[in-house]
């Protein structure tokens, strides 16, 4: 009896246990359903905070909290200072996790120090010195909470009752800048009007005890503190992407430690996440194999098998296929299984049923591909075509932009990362007018400066498009004339080639005008770089004139004394020249007999630039040389393809063997490209080397469920997906005995929705199901996308969470698309259409 009774007590206490926040394995907090990562991800500098770092909450799948840490402003934005991490100290005797933080710039220590405290954690912050005098009454310690999952639920603060506002609507206050905490590098985030005055957000409420989201149990969190006053502010008054923040200021004169919080997330009893079935919203094709992956909690039993069930014509609905669940086993923090439905070919209307849970419905078709590249090509580049009205239908998607033109940059050390050295490397003195710049070229990505080297991938992937492909679509009316873009209108010339045109046409203008490329033509000013809205008001259209007051406009109504007009960053890269010498003989080639004068214009620069660019390289120090060298291959071969001289295949064939022996899988696509220029014996002696890439290809099938190269980086691994799904099909094209056809789909099933996370289709995408709903594009103020944007999907948090937001677009590491991705993605769905529809 008296061992029964132990028995049931040492369960109860393992029970009490078990619902109790324990330090992990993978040094995080964690019970069932929540998650307290200290400082797994640090700060990261360069942009700055990325709303990605700091004291997190994974609660119930959903990352939700963030930007625990001391910070120095009561709603920080993008480029207010990030403390730096200087240690962190991991202590599983007392379940603890310490993390030293520092502010350079104000020679500021201070301490975060989290413990598990039952369900609850307390954080608290130590200082070893007060706060300087500079930051007292400003620095505190800030956790902010995700807007769109806090929206619309209730709060109390102290038994006081409110709703957390789906739209930024709470009161604020303006103060001298000289009180404003210095700005990364000093930039400034804002235009102040003249005022000399910074905006400053006031409390929603202030207390001592917060509830959040009692009406929301996977939301619920509760934060008390009993010697600090809390204080609730809406980020989003400042800036589009900030978040809720809750924070106390550290008192004045103190030592020790000076803040304690107690933060307890609510967790659902017994939680299990529901299954995350990935398949591809595109649907498929019947003669493809059809594999989902579901992603389930470790805690979850996978269920013997699932159903394929078809909605007939008529509305009814049957079982199609029952099949056994495949485990595939654990990656990171989930566990995968497969059900294989490739049996089933007929035409129709299904979804998949696995327990309780049932997808949205998907097609099998001969035809679900031929529409993927549409949105892309037709919606989403011409929109991003600069130094252009663009218009669709009853919408102005912007009107003409910078038509000031661009000044010469100064020296300075650029937010967007484009330093301009001392020397200008040009005619031009520092801010004075570069006659020419505004004309052609297309936006970046969810901003709107010109990268030279993405636009030479773009107007090169457009060519590769055009020759490979051919494609004869006319769904844009241009006219460089006009400046004006009109989409679903035809004007009776194929869209790929006037966007070669367009790309073009800023290029060879630089090329003209500068003597050589520029780095990049960006913003002057950060407080125009974060602009959301229409890009023809991000600077006021008139010259920038210094003799003027700022705001000032002169009595002819040409120039204005505000300092927004953009800038072209000049700084010579002759690897950079070399690129662009290299598509310019490639676009006159291709150009010729559309636009002769931008084609022989092309040539001119190209032979130019080439000449100079050998030549600079040839005296710049041997690293240089080397640099150049490593590019050598792919340029060779796409000048061999431009100009069809003979030196520059033999350089090709001169190196191309070495390099695949050092590394085929970063070389295949390479060798596959020059495939159409070369012999048989050629494609003989490439043969093993694609069969070393199949190997490669099978062994991803062992390192994830998906069989891909999934990416851990600050910017998800979309892109490489990409390149790698193309590579695949030109690999398939040219062997195909030796790399299947069906490896191509798992890149196409992964772009359409078979992806941790959740199951929404990366493109944004005419076909698809169930697509992502919102995108940082440059519309994503108002939750919204640009069609055919393909996002980089899944962002790695360490240590073990894949993330994809998809009611919250403001992370660019997972929602952005950019101009040199997505006519990437145009090549590959081409690609993809040429090897689906060789079978018909
Ligand atoms: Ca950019
Ligand atoms: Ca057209
Ligand atoms: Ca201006």
């Amino acid at each position: 009896m008296r061992h029964l009774f132990s028995l049931l007590l040492l369960i109860a206490v393992n029970m009490v246990h078990a619902q109790d926040l324990q330090l992990n394995d993978l040094e995080y907090f964690e019970r069932q359903g929540v998650n307290v990562l200290v400082f797994s991800n640090s700060f990261n500098g360069g942009f700055n905070d990325e709303k990605n770092s700091g004291i997190e909450i994974i609660h119930h799948g959903v990352r939700t909290v963030q930007g625990g840490a001391v910070r120095l402003n009561n709603t920080p934005e993008q480029w207010d200072l990030v403390p730096k991490m200087t240690s962190r100290k991991v202590n599983r005797e007392d379940g603890s996790i310490e993390v030293g933080m520092r502010y350079d710039d104000y020679d500021f220590d201070s301490r975060v120090v989290v413990t598990a405290k039952g369900k609850a954690v307390e954080i608290a912050v130590w200082l070893d010195k007060p706060v300087p005098e500079k930051l007292a009454g400003d620095a505190g310690f800030n956790l902010e909470f995700l807007p769109s999952q806090y929206w619309l639920k209730t709060f109390s603060m102290d038994g006081r009752l409110g709703r957390l506002p789906r739209y930024a609507t709470s009161q604020t206050v303006t103060r001298p800048n000289s009180e404003k905490p210095r700005q990364f590098k000093g930039f400034k985030t804002y235009d102040d009007r003249g005022t000399d005055r910074f905006v400053d957000p006031l409390p929603i409420e202030t207390g001592h005890s917060l509830i959040l989201a009692s009406d929301a149990p996977e939301r619920m969190i509760r934060i008390s503190s009993e010697d600090n006053e809390l204080r609730l502010y809406d980020g989003r008054m400042l800036a589009q992407n900030g978040w809720f923040v809750l924070r106390s200021v550290l008192p004045k004169g103190k030592t020790g430690k000076v803040i304690t919080w107690t933060v307890e997330p609510h967790a659902i009893p017994n939680w299990i996440r529901e299954p995350n079935i990935g398949f591809s919203q595109v649907g498929y094709r019947p003669d493809q194999p059809k594999v989902a992956v579901i992603e389930l909690d470790k805690k979850d039993k996978p269920k013997s098998n699932a159903t394929l069930m078809r909605i007939n014509e008529d509305g009814t609905i049957s079982e199609a296929f029952r099949g056994g669940i495949k485990e595939w086993g654990a990656y990171f923090k989930y566990n995968y299984v497969k059900f294989d439905f490739s049996s089933v070919k007929q035409p129709g209307v299904y979804y998949i049923q696995y327990g309780d849970t049932k997808t949205n419905d998907f097609l099998i078709d001969e035809h679900v591909y031929d529409k993927i590249t549409d949105a892309t090509t037709d919606v989403w580049v011409p929109i991003h075509m600069n130094h252009m009205y663009v218009t669709e239908g009853y919408r102005t998607w912007h009107g003409e932009p910078f038509k000031e033109g661009y000044l010469q940059a100064p020296e300075s050390d650029h937010f967007d990362l484009h330093p301009q050295g001392a020397s200008t490397d040009t005619k031009y003195k520092p801010l004075e007018l570069i006659p020419g710049l505004n004309v052609g070229g297309f936006f970046d990505a969810g901003d709107f400066d010109i990268e030279t080297g993405s636009n030479i991938s773009v107007v090169q992937n457009f060519i590769r498009t055009w020759e490979l492909f051919k494609p004869q679509r006319d769904e844009t009316f241009v006219s460089q004339q006009q400046r004006y873009v009109d989409l679903h209108r035809p004007d009776g010339v194929p869209d790929v080639l006037q966007f070669i045109e367009h790309g073009t046409l800023n290029l060879v203008a630089q090329a003209e005008q500068i003597g050589h490329m520029a780095s990049t033509l960006s913003n002057s000013v950060l407080d125009n770089y974060h602009h959301l809205g229409d890009a023809a008001s991000i600077t006021d259209g008139l010259h920038y004139d210094p003799s003027l007051k700022p705001y000032e406009v002169s009595a002819d109504g040409k120039s204005s004394g505000t300092p927004d007009d953009m800038w072209a960053f000049t700084t010579r890269n002759p690897s950079l020249d070399f690129q662009a010498a290299t598509m310019f003989a490639a676009a006159s080639r291709v150009l010729k007999g559309y636009n002769d004068d931008l084609a022989a214009r092309a040539l001119t620069q190209s032979k130019r630039l080439m000449a100079e660019a050998t030549e600079l390289m040839a005296n710049n120090n041997r690293r240089a040389q080397q640099r150049g060298r490593g590019s050598d291959l792919g340029t060779n071969l796409q000048l061999y393809a431009a100009t069809r001289e003979q030196q520059y295949l033999d350089n090709f064939n001169a190196q191309i063997w070495t390099a695949l022996d050092r590394n085929v899988n970063s070389t295949i696509q390479t060798a596959l490209d020059a495939i159409p220029f070369m012999d048989e014996a050629y494609r003989k002696r490439l043969r093993p080397y694609v069969q070393k890439y199949a190997v490669y290809v099978d062994s991803l099938g062992t390192q994830n469920p998906y069989g891909l190269p999934i990416g851990l980086g600050n910017w998800a691994g979309g892109g490489q997906v990409l390149s790698f799904g193309t590579t695949e099909c030109f690999a398939h094209i040219y062997f195909p005995d030796i790399i299947r056809r069906d490896v191509v789909f798992r890149t196409v099933d992964w772009l359409y929705g078979c992806h941790p996370y959740h199951n929404y289709s990366f493109v944004a995408v005419v076909g698809a199901a169930r697509p992502k709903q919102v995108f940082y594009g440059n519309n994503r103020a108002d939750f919204s996308f640009i069609p055919g944007n393909v996002a980089p999907g899944l962002l790695f948090r360490r240590p073990d969470h894949f993330e994809n937001y998809d009611d919250w677009p403001f992370l660019w590491g997972q929602n952005e698309g950019t101009i040199a991705g997505n006519t990437q993605y145009i090549i590959f769905g081409s690609a993809l259409k040429n090897i689906v529809n060789a079978n018909k």
